[in-house]
């Protein structure tokens, strides 16, 4: 049997951060907790991009367009969604999830989903770099070991093996 696995080395890969505007004391966080996490892996900086959309909302649009330049290797989406008064986060929250999902497929880029879905400001900022661990650096993190399992496995296609 053969096993295949991305391994975490990402000297040589670029990548694609989208980060929300919207809760921007939240993604901040998210956007810093990923680039670390990319360089700590060997990502240049040079190799990462950062992009800022309004909201979770306007995320797949932008990732689109940025899948359609071919550039990246991966695109990690970092945003924050937290429980309002009305049912609006749920429309926001689910259609970002599903527009990121889609886009992934289509373009055939892994698409990381770091978009964090809260009750409230607290349990966005436990998961934004305190008790909960940061959700910016697993998101980069999937987002590189993706990456590179999509390498072996176009490099299985390359040789016909
Ligand atoms: N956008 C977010 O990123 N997080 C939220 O919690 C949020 N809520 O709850 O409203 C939110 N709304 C804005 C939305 O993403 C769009 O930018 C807006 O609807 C304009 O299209």
């Amino acid at each position: 049997m053969r096993t295949f696995q991305g391994d975490m080395i990402g000297s040589g890969l670029r990548f694609a951060i989208i980060g929300s505007r919207f809760n921007e004391l939240i993604t901040g966080k998210l956007i810093q907790g990923a680039t670390d996490t990319l360089a700590r892996h060997g990502v240049s900086f040079t190799d990462m991009d950062l992009f800022w959309a309004p909201g979770a909302w306007e995320q797949p649009v932008v990732a689109k367009e940025i899948a359609l330049t071919g550039k990246y290797d991966a695109i990690i989406c970092l945003g924050a969604v937290i429980r309002g008064e009305t049912t609006h986060h749920e429309y926001v929250a689910g259609e970002a999830a599903k527009g990121l999902a889609h886009i992934g497929l289509e373009h055939r880029v892994p698409v990381a989903f770091g978009i964090l879905t809260c009750d409230n400001l607290e349990q966005a900022l436990m998961r934004s770099g305190s008790k909960a661990g940061n959700k910016g650096a697993e998101a980069a993190l999937a987002a590189l070991e993706t990456a590179n399992l999509i390498k072996e496995i176009h490099s299985l296609e390359a040789n016909k093996d």
